[in-house]
C-alpha cells in the first residue's frame, strides 16, 4: 500500500517515481561507494517514500576532491558578472518551480503547504540578494601612512572548499544560506543534508544544473550526521564549515574543525523570549505570539516558546491565546487549509510529548493542548498545539529547547523584571517586545542579549540583513553582506617603492 501512495505522488515530482535517487558528485548523479541506501517517509501518515544514496566516508572524500577541482579549476576563472547570472538565473527558476519544490519538502518533512507564499519570497529574495553580493569581494587601498615610499592594500579571496550541514526544519530555505554566498564569492560546497528532508536539496541541485553551474561547484552527499557528517566536519581539504543543528551536534563540529582549523558558522538552538506589555495591541499580539511558537509545529530555531506576560493582562492573554489556540487546524501539511503539520519523525515525537508530561510534572499549569493526535491522524507524529501557563524561568520547560508547539507562559511584574527573565537563558537567538510604547520597544530592543529582537511582530528575517547568535545559540552571520565576509580571505600586500 505504502509503494502505491508513492506513486500517486509522482505526479508531483520524479522524486517520488520509486527508483532510490543518487547523489551528486563533480557534476554527475551517482550511486553510494558502498552501494547503500536508507529509507525516508512521509511524517504525515509513515508511508515509505523512497529510497536515498546512504553516503559516508568514501562519498565525502569523492564530493571534496571533486569541489577542490572546481575551486581551481575553470569556476576560479568565471567574474563576478558570471556569477551573478548564475544566481539570478537559479532565482528564476526556484520561482518557477517553487510549488514542486514546496509539495516535497512537505511530503519528506511535514511542514504545511499554507507556508508556500512567506516561503518564496524569503527563498527568490535571499538568492537575488547574495546575487547583488558579488562584488562585495573586493580589497581597498589607501593613502601611504607608514615613513617611506610604501603603498598598502588589500585584496580578498574565496576560501576555498566549505562544507555545509543542515537540518530537517527547513531545507528549502536553509540549503541557500550555505549556496548562496558560496555562488557569491567563487567558493565551492559540499552540503550534507538531514537524513530525514535530503529530496528537496536533490531537486534543488537539479535545478542549478539546468541554471549552468559548473561540475563539482555543488555536491551534495546524502546519509547520516556520525558518518557523512562527521567525516566532512573533520575533513583536512575543507576550508569553512557552516552548520546548523542542536547544540550538542554543534559543539562537535567545532572541535572537528580543529583538525585544520577550519573557518565555523554554527546556529544552534534556542529558548527565545517574547514580551507582551499591558499596553500591547492584544488583537495582533495574541496571534502574533501564538504563530512565533506554532509556525512549522514549534520546529523553528528562533521560536518564541518563552512567552512572557505583564501580570496586569495576564488573565485576559490567557484567555484569548487559549481561544486562539483551539482554531488551529492540525493535519497533514499537504492539505492547504492546515496550519500545523506533524512533527518530523519518531524522535521529536517522544521528545515533545515527554516534555507534556515534564511540564505538569514541575507544576505548571496545562491551559490548553498537551496531547498526542489520534483518530485519522494516528499514523502520523500529530500533536496538539501546547500551552502551559505558572511557568518559572528555572523550570526545565522554560530552559530546554523542545522544538515543538509548546509555549511556556512566565508572568512578569515590570520592564525590569521581564529583561532580567528574558535574559536568563543559555541562549541568544530571537526574542521580540510587544508594546505601543517607543521607549520600551527602543530599551528592550537594546537588552535584550540575542541577535534578533522584533517589535511588534515576529520571524520575519530580510535576507539582505541577515541574522546570527548569542552565547549558546552560536557564532556567525547567516545572510546580509556580513556573511560574505566569512568566505572569503583577506591578504594585505605592501609594497615598498622606494
Ligand atoms: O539534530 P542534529 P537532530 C535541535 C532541536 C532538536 C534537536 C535534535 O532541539 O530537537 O536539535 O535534532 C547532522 N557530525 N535542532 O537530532 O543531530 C545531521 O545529519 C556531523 C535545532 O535532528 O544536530 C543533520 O544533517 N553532522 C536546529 C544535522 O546535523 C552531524 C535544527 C542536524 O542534526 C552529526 C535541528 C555529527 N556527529 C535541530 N550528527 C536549529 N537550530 O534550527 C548529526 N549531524
Amino acid at each position: 500500500a505504502a509503494v502505491e501512495d508513492v506513486r500517486n505522488y509522482a505526479s508531483v515530482s520524479h522524486m517520488f517515481d520509486g527508483k532510490p535517487k543518487k547523489m551528486f558528485i563533480g557534476g554527475e548523479w551517482v550511486e553510494a561507494a558502498s552501494g547503500k541506501t536508507f529509507e525516508t517517509s512521509n511524517p504525515a501518515n509513515g508511508d515509505l517514500l523512497g529510497h536515498i544514496a546512504e553516503g559516508d566516508l568514501e562519498d565525502i572524500n569523492r564530493a571534496v576532491r571533486a569541489a577542490r577541482k572546481a575551486f581551481e579549476g575553470e569556476w576560479s576563472k568565471w567574474t563576478p558578472q558570471d556569477r551573478m547570472a548564475l544566481l539570478l538565473r537559479a532565482a528564476d527558476l526556484i520561482e518557477s518551480h517553487f510549488q514542486e519544490l514546496l509539495t516535497i519538502d512537505t511530503l519528506e518533512m511535514g511542514a504545511p503547504i499554507s507556508r508556500g507564499p512567506f516561503m518564496k519570497q524569503m527563498i527568490v529574495g535571499a538568492i537575488r540578494f547574495y546575487s547583488s553580493q558579488v562584488f562585495n569581494t573586493a580589497g581597498n587601498t589607501r593613502p601611504n601612512s607608514l615613513p617611506g615610499d610604501f603603498r598598502t592594500f588589500t585584496l580578498r579571496a574565496p576560501v576555498g572548499v566549505v562544507g555545509g550541514i543542515i537540518p530537517w526544519n527547513s531545507p528549502i530555505l536553509s540549503q541557500w544560506w550555505l549556496i548562496g554566498p558560496v555562488l557569491a564569492t567563487g567558493c565551492t560546497l559540499v552540503l550534507k543534508p538531514a537524513e530525514d528532508a535530503s529530496l528537496v536539496v536533490l531537486r534543488t541541485a537539479e535545478l542549478l544544473e539546468q541554471a549552468g553551474l559548473p561540475k563539482g561547484v555543488l555536491n551534495v552527499v546524502t546519509g547520516f550526521g556520525p558518518t557523512a557528517g562527521q567525516a566532512l566536519a573533520e575533513h583536512l581539504d575543507v576550508d569553512r564549515i557552516g552548520f546548523t543543528g542542536s547544540t550538542q551536534t554543534g559543539q562537535g563540529i567545532i572541535r572537528a574543525s580543529a583538525t585544520n582549523i577550519k573557518r565555523v558558522q554554527v546556529e544552534l538552538g534556542g529558548k527565545s523570549p517574547d514580551i507582551i506589555f499591558a499596553d500591547a495591541d492584544l488583537d495582533k499580539a495574541v496571534p502574533g505570539a501564538a504563530m512565533a511558537v506554532f509556525a512549522n509545529s514549534g520546529q523553528v530555531c528562533f521560536a518564541g516558546t518563552r512567552l512572557f506576560v505583564q501580570k496586569s493582562i495576564q488573565e485576559e492573554f490567557l484567555e484569548r491565546l487559549q481561544a486562539f489556540t483551539k482554531t488551529l487546524k492540525v493535519g497533514p501539511g499537504i492539505d492547504p487549509s492546515t496550519q500545523l503539520g506533524p512533527l518530523v519523525n519518531r524522535k521529536q515525537l517522544e521528545r515533545v510529548t515527554g516534555y507534556f508530561e515534564l511540564g505538569t510534572q514541575e507544576g505548571a499549569q496545562l491551559v490548553v493542548g498537551g496531547k498526542r493526535l489520534g483518530g485519522n491522524l494516528a499514523d502520523g507524529n500529530f500533536v496538539e498545539p501546547t500551552v502551559f501557563s505558572n511557568v518559572h524561568n528555572d523550570m526545565r520547560i522554560a530552559r530546554e529547547e523542545i522544538f515543538g508547539p509548546v509555549i511556556s507562559v512566565i508572568g512578569f511584574e515590570d520592564a525590569e523584571e521581564a529583561l532580567k527573565l528574558a535574559n536568563d537563558t543559555s541562549f541568544g537567538l530571537g526574542g521580540a517586545v510587544w508594546t505601543r510604547d517607543l521607549s520600551t520597544a527602543m530599551t528592550m530592543s537594546e537588552k535584550i542579549k540575542s541577535s534578533t529582537v522584533w517589535v511588534n511582530c515576529y520571524g520575519i528575517i530580510d535576507p539582505s540583513v541577515g541574522f546570527g547568535g548569542y552565547r549558546m545559540s552560536g557564532y556567525g552571520w547567516k545572510g546580509g553582506p556580513d556573511q560574505i565576509e566569512g568566505f572569503l580571505y583577506q591578504k594585505n600586500v605592501t609594497m615598498n617603492l622606494g
